[in-house]
């Protein structure tokens, strides 16, 4: 999908930069003989990090940034100068992006809070200068440390919306419906499956001031894990959510069976998201009388559940009691658990790079400064030879 503007998943090219050599010279002033060693120390490379910021909801604007240099630290100079240290570069990212490595699909850090900041490569140490090095039976070190040498890594960035509730349905279940609904969000609504094609967010008002973020997310047909309608694509924003609100029509045929269908895909997908919170909703429930419900309600699979209806407010208010109840279940829970991002299983990466569109490879060789080797030699140079006898 590379003509849309959600974007949530790219790789991007990172190097920190190279840390500044230590200068290896010999202080040479006029009426000073043998002024020794005074080489200062390299800088320090500069460092890749990474920054949340709130401002940001997709990863769109690195897609024309593929490739994040830090600065190189300076080299130390004569005198015991230091050398400049390199400049860092912030990559900024919205929050809830979870970066692995491009090679192997190995999580390497997660980004979740507006300002929270994320050391991804570390810039090299600037070396030693030739001072360090002088001891009593070796007062002239004609060498000095080079610095340590940048870092470079490839890495996929992906997004993982941050939402306390994401919503699960087949195509039309009215789950757009439901979030315009709850929420000041406007998604498309219409009568036709795949109306909404890019997630949603919305904020739903509880008491007090309260809220919590509610994400409705593209249908999901039987063999989305697959790659059938829209496919996996969009399920990994619900990886992140604390409750999955199942949405089966109060019209559809079987709605034990659309609720298996939905958590088969799911499982397929990821089995730790059948570790989340589910409640099921009965939507369009307007459709159905009271004997109905009781008929239905009897033959419901095991989770909590509720019939709801967007258009008649049916329901609304306990499915959000009910939500905001699970909710705080759940975050009790996760105060004791750190990990709250669910990783998936990267043994298809390539297949999935590949659908993504992200399979180029975007390394860049790295050019090696010229002077490099001759600053090496050394920097002293000796003093008149008739002056160092006395
Ligand atoms: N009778 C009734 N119809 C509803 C209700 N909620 C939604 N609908 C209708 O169901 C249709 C689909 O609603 P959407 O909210 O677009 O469904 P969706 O689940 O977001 O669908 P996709 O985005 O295609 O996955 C629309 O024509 C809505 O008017 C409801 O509570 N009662
Ligand atoms: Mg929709």
């Amino acid at each position: 999908m590379a003509e849309s503007n959600f974007v949530d998943y790219v790789k991007i090219y990172c190097r920190s930069g190279k840390g500044g050599r230590g200068s290896a010279h010999m202080r040479r002033t006029k009426y000073i003989p043998n002024g020794g060693p005074d080489g200062g120390d390299g800088g320090r490379g500069g460092h890749v990090i990474l920054r949340g910021n709130r401002n940001y909801w997709t990863l769109l604007h690195l897609r024309y940034q593929r490739h994040v240099f830090a600065g190189n630290g300076g080299n130390g100079g004569p005198n015991r100068c230091f050398g400049k240290d390199g400049d860092d570069v912030y990559v900024e990212v919205p929050c809830g992006t979870v970066v692995y490595d491009a090679e192997n699909g190995d999580y390497i850090c997660d980004v979740t809070e507006h300002g929270q900041e994320v050391v991804l490569l570390k810039g090299g140490r600037g070396g030693l200068g030739n001072w360090h090095f002088k001891t009593p039976t070796r007062q002239a070190p004609r060498f000095a440390q080079p610095g340590e040498p940048m870092l470079e890594r490839t890495v996929i960035m992906e997004l993982k919306l941050l939402a306390d509730v994401g919503l699960v349905g087949f195509p039309n279940a009215g789950k757009s419906t439901l979030l315009s609904k709850l929420s000041a969000a406007k998604p498309k609504i219409a009568d036709y499956p795949f109306t909404t094609l890019e997630p949603n967010l919305g904020i739903v008002p509880y008491h007090d001031g309260k809220s919590f973020v509610m994400a409705d997310i593209p249908g999901i047909i039987e063999g989305a894990s697959e790659g059938r309608g829209l496919g996996l694509r969009f399920l990994r924003h619900i990886e992140r959510n604390s409750i999955l609100l199942f949405m089966v029509p109060a019209d559809a045929d079987d709605i034990t069976a659309e609720y298996g269908i939905l958590m088969n895909e799911i499982t397929n997908f990821n089995p730790d998201l059948l570790d989340k919170h589910r409640v099921l909703a009965i939507t369009k429930s307007d459709m159905l009388d009271t004997e109905l419900m009781d008929e239905i309600e009897k033959s419901l699979p095991d989770v909590p559940h509720i019939f709801i209806s967007s258009f008649t407010g049916l329901g609304l208010q306990q499915l959000k009691d009910m939500l905001w109840r699970e909710l705080n279940e759940e975050s009790n829970k996760l105060a004791s658990s750190i990990e709250t991002v669910v990783h998936r299983n990267k043994a298809r990466l390539a297949e999935e790079l590949r659908a993504e569109g992200e399979d180029m490879d975007i390394a860049m060789p790295v050019d090696e400064d010229m002077d490099d080797e001759e600053y090496f030699d050394y920097e002293y140079i000796d003093d008149d030879p008739t002056e160092d006898d006395d």
